[in-house]
């Protein structure tokens, strides 16, 4: 993979290491779903880039479609409970998120499910958190971005509320949370034109 950090437009990042909260801002969705964003929330975002496109073991994935089976448009990877994340920064990011969220998610985030978008050819289609007690109970999936910019869709499943779309630039913060895996879906559309990109999604058990 022939990869420059320097494609990636000039953030402000802090690279002291500290994980800061305090510009942290919560956008109110329906039926009890919000989102959370925090810009260049993840020092050190383009060493963790470079790490991850190098160390994950990226799989390619299968899935049947009608009557036929095709690529799934990304390369992935999960770290399970237990299992050691590729860079101390995501470990620290864990424990932050999962202090900062204590007392509203009641439990840690747990997993790290890690997707390789590698242009805009790759993409996920709509879809909710659903497997597991994201179906039936509020939780969170917090969403740290890496490389190129792409966009996240949202759009409530039973209509009644416009669609949003929020932008997840290099070492941002996105968090899904209350009822947004149930009540709403999330897609990351194809483009026309990207560069590769990183989502590490950190999940509490029992979350997909
Ligand atoms: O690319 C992203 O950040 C979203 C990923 C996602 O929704 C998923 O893997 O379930």
């Amino acid at each position: 993979m022939d990869f420059q950090s320097t494609l990636f437009a000039p953030q402000p990042v802090d690279d002291t290491g500290a994980l800061d909260f305090s510009t942290i801002e919560r956008t109110t969705l329906t039926r009890g779903a919000w989102v959370d964003i925090a810009r260049a929330w993840l020092p050190g975002a383009d060493e963790v880039f470079e790490t991850l496109v190098r160390d994950v073991p990226w799989r390619a994935e299968r899935r049947p479609m009608y009557d036929r089976v095709v690529d799934v448009p990304r390369l992935l990877h999960t770290y399970m409970i237990g299992e050691e994340l590729p860079h101390a920064r995501l470990t620290d990011a864990r424990e932050a998120l999962s202090d900062h969220y204590a007392d509203e998610l009641g439990e840690p985030f747990r997993t790290a499910g890690c997707a390789y978008y590698r242009d805009g050819r790759d993409s996920v289609a709509w879809h909710g958190d659903t497997i597991g007690r994201g179906k039936t109970t509020d939780t969170m999936v917090a969403i740290v971005s890496l490389g190129d910019p792409r966009r996240l869709h949202l759009r409530p499943r039973l209509g009644g509320a416009d669609a949003v779309v929020v932008e997840m630039g290099h070492g941002d913060l996105v968090v899904m949370g209350g009822s947004c895996q149930r009540t709403w879906e999330h897609a990351v559309p194809k483009v026309a034109h990207a560069g590769p990109r990183i989502s590490v999604q950190f999940r509490p058990l029992n979350v997909f």
